[in-house]
Formats: structure tokens, C-alpha cells, sequence
């Protein structure tokens, strides 16, 4: 009833981020009064920029099968809750999708992809990035990927969450790897199966870049200005 639901909703607005989260859940589990309050939350929520909390609430409707929850979602947030800009003409909606259902591994399997069709024909054969490539990426498709990722992670996965590791850790190649759980003692992880696709695993784990060819396209794209201006 109105009654229950109430506080719920004051504890939403008003909550910690931690609240916050505890919140959403409860109200996913409360049927259609549940998702009216998480519906008028992202409302009244959309002209300030996306951060998890947002995304935690949109991934509820988006995974309802309640027709509502879908129709509101077509009408007010048909792309989702992050503007996905591009200087490339490249649609993310697709990569939306995929990180709103929590499908992390696809998702990981599709930034890659995209990340070569940003770079080029030549990219997209060859499957992966040379340096060289990553340092003419626009600024608004890595932070699009970016920003993707976070909202749709809890904050844990995203090019600058590991950027920020590898700054924290004085930009020790050898201390981050094990750190976000790409290697352990002398072993590296092995794709796909030895990493965690989901949000179990540690901070900055995902999006994966392979290392195979070395530290240089990972070490480009952290240098890259879109993540200080
Ligand atoms: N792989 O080990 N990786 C591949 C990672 C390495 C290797 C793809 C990440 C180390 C080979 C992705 C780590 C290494 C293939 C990643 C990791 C290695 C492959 C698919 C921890 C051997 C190709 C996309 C650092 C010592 C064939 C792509 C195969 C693929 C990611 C081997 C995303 C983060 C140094 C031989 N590895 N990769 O780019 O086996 O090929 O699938 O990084």
C-alpha cells in the first residue's frame, strides 16, 4: 500500500548510496508500486548525469517484464540513461543493451569490437588495436564506452576506474595486473574462462585488453586526454 511505500521512496531520494541500492532492491521485489517509484526516480533524476545508483534502477525496469516498465522505458529512455555521444557516427545503443542485462562478457567481447571499427578497416580485420590507433580515438567515444560501463557496474568496471588502480599503484605494471585480477603470481589469467563476468569480481577487472602485444595500447589509452579534461 501507499503507506509501505512511502518511506521507501523518501528513503530513496534522500539515502545514502548504499541505502540507495538496498532500496532499489526492495522495490524490485514490490511489483507496480515498486516500479512507479523507481520509474518517477529516474525522472525526476535525468537532468543530471547518469552515476550507478540511476543505472541499478533502470537495469530493474529493463529486466521487468511488466509492460509498463518497458513502455515508460521506450518512451522516456528508448537509448538508456547514459547519452551515448559519438564523433564516429557509432551507435552504442547495442553495447547499452548488453551491460543493462548484466551481460558482461558479451559486452567486453563487443567493446573490443567497436573500439576496432572506431580505429578502422584495417583494425576491424586484424582484430585488434595498434598504440597508434588509440591515441586518435575521439574523446566522446571513450568516454561513452566508459561512462556505459560504470553506470552499469556499481562504479567497478571502466577504462578510468582501472586508469585510476594503475595511477594509485605509483603506474606499476607488475602491482596492477594481479590487482585487478589479470594475473596471479606468475600466471596470467586465461581467456575467456579465467576471468569474472560478473560483479564479484575485483575492481577494474573488466573491460579486458589483451596483453599478448604488450603494455602499450593499454598504456595509450590511459594517457589518453579524454580522461583528464
Ligand atoms: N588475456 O591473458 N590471449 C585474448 C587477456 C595475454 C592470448 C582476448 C587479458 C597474456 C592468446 C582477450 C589477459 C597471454 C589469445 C584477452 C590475458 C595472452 C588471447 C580476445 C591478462 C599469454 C588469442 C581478443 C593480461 C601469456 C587466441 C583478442 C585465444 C586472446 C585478454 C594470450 C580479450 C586481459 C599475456 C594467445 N586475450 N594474452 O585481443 O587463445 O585477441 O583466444 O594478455
Amino acid at each position: 500500500t501507499a503507506n509501505d511505500i512511502d518511506p521507501l521512496r523518501q528513503k530513496l531520494i534522500a539515502g545514502s548510496i548504499q541505502v540507495q541500492q538496498q532500496i532499489i532492491l526492495e522495490l524490485a521485489d514490490l511489483g507496480n508500486e515498486g516500479l512507479d517509484v523507481l520509474m518517477e526516480f529516474l525522472l525526476k533524476r535525468r537532468e543530471n548525469p547518469a552515476t550507478w545508483i540511476d543505472g541499478k534502477a533502470y537495469q530493474v525496469l529493463y529486466n521487468s517484464d511488466a509492460p509498463q516498465a518497458q513502455e515508460f522505458l521506450q518512451n522516456n529512455f528508448p537509448e538508456g540513461i547514459v547519452t551515448l555521444k559519438s564523433s564516429c557516427g557509432i551507435n552504442y545503443n547495442p553495447l547499452q543493451q548488453l551491460l543493462a542485462k548484466q551481460d558482461f562478457q558479451a559486452a567486453d567481447l563487443m567493446t573490443i569490437e567497436t573500439m576496432c571499427e572506431i580505429a578502422g578497416p584495417m583494425a576491424v580485420k586484424r582484430k585488434w588495436l595498434y598504440f597508434t590507433d588509440v591515441e586518435s580515438f575521439p574523446a566522446d567515444d571513450l568516454q561513452t564506452i566508459n561512462q556505459l560501463w560504470i553506470v552499469h557496474s556499481e562504479g567497478k568496471f571502466g577504462f578510468s576506474v582501472q586508469r585510476e588502480i594503475w595511477s594509485s599503484l605509483g603506474k606499476n605494471w607488475d602491482n596492477f595486473w594481479p590487482k585487478i585480477g589479470w594475473k596471479n603470481g606468475n600466471n596470467w589469467t586465461r581467456y575467456p574462462n579465467g576471468f569474472t563476468w560478473d560483479l564479484t569480481a575485483p575492481r577494474g577487472h573488466l573491460p579486458l585488453s589483451n596483453q599478448l602485444r604488450g603494455v602499450r595500447v593499454i598504456a595509450s589509452l590511459f594517457a589518453h586526454p579524454a580522461w583528464t579534461k
